[in-house]
């Protein structure tokens, strides 16, 4: 088995193949510290926890992740804190940082005799519509090399080889939210206890804690200006006021370590499987990270399509893998409304749609958080669809 990609969903199902007693390699383009210390995700959702204890790969997120289980939204109106942990059977999120989740992984991987191959980019993927497919793979040192095997999991996110790989009747859903954030890691402890979504004329302001020490905010920015555009005292200047902390407390500010440009952006292959080819995680759908879904679906995949490997070369048992593509995409697209819920309720209206669209749009939103604050049942649904996969 050649697994493309050494992010979350490569290194688990990496990990449950080796478990299993099946050879698998994983390839990777970037540096062994680059994937380790590559900051992204950080909620980990209970069905994500759950999947990652029955293969006894969540020691590290036990010892020093912590639960969480609430929100804060902040607007015009005033704040509301839902404490969506307690409601329903839903549960509570971890907060472990992505890079700490790939770090264990790809010890227990190691551990457990696991190949891996930094610095190697796949090119190209051959004969996916056979039994025989290979990858043309990169080299560190700048040799071509092909690697068979009788799959080939593409877990290396949008712009891998997996994707390209695809025939053109693959259908390629593609959605532009309309909506650019500016994300910025500050080496800050967090500022609330909750995740923080603050809905400003100016636009949305987010909040979210990592660690003790660090905190992921992000600033809904124009599409075009670059992420340098503004000193740090004005970013914490904008944070202030779109959080309003002039009535609800300051933020902790401190260096900014990180800033990056993310557009809102999503989009789902269909199917995810091409004959020997298979996709998960980012390759196989992106979401916007309004929801926080992406490494939570990445880990699910992966866990379903171990299991359907597992089946197929240990028990000749194919049902899994024909079935893999329709389980997924029922949960990706789940994911997917729900994260653009979140997006339609966080933001002002896209770039292009103020004038026509703007008292409307917001006028809309006022009425979705009213019903959030107001209504349990609708409390119940959030819950349930923000905790799960
Ligand atoms: P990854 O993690 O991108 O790993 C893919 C790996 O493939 C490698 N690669 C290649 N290797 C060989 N040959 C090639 N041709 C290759 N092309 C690429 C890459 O170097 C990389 O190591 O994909 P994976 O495993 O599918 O995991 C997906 C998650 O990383 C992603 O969905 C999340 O980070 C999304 N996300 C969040 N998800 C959550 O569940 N909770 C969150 O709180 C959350 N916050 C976020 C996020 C994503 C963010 N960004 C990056 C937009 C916050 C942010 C800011």
């Amino acid at each position: 088995m050649v697994i493309l990609g050494a992010g979350p969903a490569g290194l688990v199902l990496g990990n449950l193949l080796l478990a299993a007693g099946i050879d698998c390699a994983v390839l990777e383009r970037a540096s062994s510290s680059h994937v380790q210390t590559r900051a992204r995700a950080g909620f980990l959702a209970p069905n994500t926890v759950r999947i990652l204890d029955r293969h006894g790969l969540a020691d590290g997120l036990h010892r020093y992740g912590r639960q969480h289980g609430a929100c804060e939204f902040r607007t015009r109106e005033g704040r509301f804190r839902l404490d969506y942990g307690a409601l329903g059977q839903s549960g509570m999120h971890h907060v472990y940082p992505q890079q700490n989740l790939v770090t264990d992984l790809l010890g227990h991987y190691l551990d457990r005799g696991g190949r891996i191959s930094f610095h190697t980019e796949a090119l190209t993927v051959h004969d996916a519509d056979g039994a025989r497919p290979s990858v043309m793979a990169r080299e560190p040192d700048g040799r071509p090399v092909r690697w068979a095997a009788r799959y080939v999991a593409g877990c290396d996110g949008r712009h891998g080889a997996a994707r390209r790989a695809l025939p053109p009747g693959v259908v390629h859903h593609r959605h532009d939210h309309g909506v650019t954030w500016l994300g910025l890691l500050a080496q800050a402890p967090p500022s609330l206890d909750a995740v923080g979504y603050a809905i400003h004329d100016r636009g949305f302001a987010g909040h979210m804690a990592r660690t003790p020490e660090v905190t992921r905010y992000y600033l809904q920015w124009q599409r075009g200006v670059p992420a340098d555009a503004w000193p740090e005292q004005q970013i914490w200047d904008e944070l202030d006021l779109r959080m309003r902390a002039a009535e609800h407390g300051p933020l902790h500010r401190g260096t900014l370590v990180e800033r990056g440009l993310f557009d809102l952006t999503c989009d789902v292959v269909e199917p995810l499987r091409h004959g020997s080819l298979f996709l998960a995680g980012d390759a196989a759908s992106l979401l916007a990270p309004a929801a926080a879904k992406g490494a939570n679906l990445a880990v699910l995949e992966a866990d379903l399509l171990a299991g359907a490997f597992i089946d197929a070369l240990t028990r000749g048992d194919a049902a899994g893998l024909d079935g893999y593509s329709d389980r997924c995409l029922t949960h990706i697209w789940r994911a997917q409304e729900f994260t653009g819920w979140m997006t339609r309720l966080l933001h002002a209206a896209p770039d292009g749609d103020r004038d026509a669209g703007s008292f409307f749009h917001a006028a809309l939103r006022r009425s979705r958080i009213a019903s959030l604050r107001t209504s349990r049942s609708h409390q119940d649904w959030f819950a349930e669809n923000y905790v799960g996969v």
